[in-house]
């Protein structure tokens, strides 16, 4: 692999969405091949603290009642349950001690697949000086798309770390038409 170009400097941050064992292969909302973006993101966590540039870690952490679970009518299974070893982040995630987490979809009655929705998100960057964003994480058609989404209306620039992102791909596709959507609206795929 060749990161030559998108080498992380002054101003840039990692943002890591919802490595949490429900998103993982045996979890609650398993996401296929989710497991393989952990070595990848461990790789880029090593070149972001070698730097002392900023981790940041988004965690799905609903409620047990949470308005998305098929229970309340909503499409997804019982996952991320705030407290749960399903919400835990991966286990072979190295996060480093200082990472900032960011806990969303916390209210029962809203979804939230964005990390930059009801949370301090865009605060915490900008008190952290960040301009732009290298992400990865789970899942590309849904909290990762969301999140992008977010961060370029915010004003933030993004690199899309595309060995580094799942699709859940409920509709065989969605997964590409995502990388390609935030790619339209500024993303720069690395
Ligand atoms: C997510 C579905 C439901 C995600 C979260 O993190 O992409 N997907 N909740
Ligand atoms: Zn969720």
């Amino acid at each position: 692999m060749d990161h030559s170009d998108e080498a992380p400097r002054a101003g840039d941050a990692l943002l890591i969405v919802d490595v949490q064992n429900d998103f993982l292969p045996g979890g609650a909302l398993a996401v296929p091949r989710g497991d393989e973006v952990v070595p990848v993101l461990n790789r880029w966590i090593a070149r972001f603290r070698e730097q002392g540039l900023p981790v940041i870690a988004t965690r799905d952490w609903h409620p047990s009642g949470h308005c998305s679970f098929q229970s309340r009518g909503g499409p997804w299974p019982v996952h991320c349950v705030a407290g749960t070893a399903g919400a835990d982040f991966a286990p072979g995630l190295e996060l480093p001690k200082d990472t900032v987490v960011i806990s969303k979809a916390t209210e029962p009655d809203r979804e939230a697949y964005s990390g930059f929705q009801g949370t301090d998100l865009a605060r915490r960057l900008r008190t952290l000086g960040v301009r732009r964003l290298f992400v990865g994480g789970l899942a590309t058609d849904y909290c990762v798309l969301e999140t992008v989404r977010d961060a370029l209306r915010e004003g933030f620039d993004v690199v899309l770390l595309r060995d580094a992102v799942r699709a859940v791909d409920a509709h065989p596709g969605d997964g590409d038409r995502a990388l390609r959507e935030m790619e339209r609206l500024g993303a720069r795929l690395g």
